[in-house]
């Protein structure tokens, strides 16, 4: 069985960044204090309740991505200030998407924050790599998108562990979702405890594992993608502008409450052609 790194968040964030590039993830130990785990699942235990299992989309091709006993939702930030402080601005998270998306743009902001709840005997995923989102602007060599996923539960191999292919961000795939030259029977499992977290480029083939317990493994998905690209969440309308205003500053920029200045080009989401950071003055 393939292997990737495991670090501790004490470590410093060179030796992650390096297993990224080299492996395309890595496992992070104690991301979330036992405290903020604590937190995040009760500030967020109503919207996990609420919500159905599997897709409200009609294409049959979202629901099998999503999963039929999968359950999905956004919105984090409004629903939880622990999520906040503590996975949008995870310090080695932020740090690894500095180091491996400002070489690709002046700055990066949420792609999504999304709860990946997975039920009793949900298949295994569709393997796939988050850069298929921008089809459009994936080529070699350019970084979109990082994600991290924090386990809120134990993720084991029998209850659906994130299935990852170590290296496989270095394949060239035809299709943004292709599998081509990469070794399907070598596939690594990120097995964690609550509170770890797994760090993956948008580049590496990966997917949700077969869930064949009788649990719920309960992850935490956070991902940024470059402020040039539209991101798969649309935050900005789901968290309002009173609690922007609440939020500290980069957490505010990183979900959607910033301009973005091209280097060498021009500026984009702008309110009345000025910043937005103005809307806070
Ligand atoms: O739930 C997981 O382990 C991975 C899910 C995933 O990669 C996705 O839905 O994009």
């Amino acid at each position: 069985m393939a292997q990737l790194s495991h670090f501790s968040s004490d470590d410093d964030a060179t030796a992650v960044i390096a297993a990224l590039e080299r492996d395309g993830g890595a496992i992070v130990a104690g991301m979330l204090p036992a405290d903020a785990v604590t937190a995040i699942v009760e500030e967020l235990g109503p919207a996990l309740a609420a919500t159905a299992s599997g897709s409200r989309d009609p294409d049959p091709k979202w629901q099998v991505f999503h999963g039929a006993a999968t359950k999905r939702f956004t919105g984090l930030a409004v629903r939880s200030r622990a999520f906040v402080d503590h996975a949008l601005l995870q310090p080695l998270l932020l740090a690894t998407a500095d180091a491996l998306l400002l070489p690709h743009g002046s700055d990066y902001w949420l792609n999504t924050g999304q709860v990946m709840a997975i039920g009793p005997g949900e298949p295994a995923q569709v393997l796939h790599r988050d850069e298929g989102n921008w089809p459009e602007a994936r080529r070699p060599g350019v970084e979109l998108t990082i994600s991290a996923m924090f386990a809120l539960s134990d993720f084991t191999i029998e209850n659906g562990a994130t299935i990852v292919y170590p290296g496989s961000h270095l394949v060239d795939a035809a299709a943004s979702r292709s599998d081509d030259g990469v070794d399907l029977d070598d596939p690594a499992y990120a097995v964690m405890p609550a509170g770890s977290g797994l760090i993956y480029t948008g580049k590496v083939l990966h997917g949700a594992g077969h869930n064949a317990s009788a649990e719920w493994r309960y992850g935490l998905h956070v991902s940024f993608v470059v402020g040039w690209l539209r991101p798969e969440e649309a935050s900005p309308l789901m968290v309002e502008r009173a609690l922007a205003m609440e939020l500290p500053t980069r957490a505010r920029e990183l979900l959607g409450w910033s301009s973005y200045y091209s280097r060498g080009g021009g500026r984009t989401w702008l309110v009345d052609f000025e910043d937005a950071a103005l809307l806070f003055e």
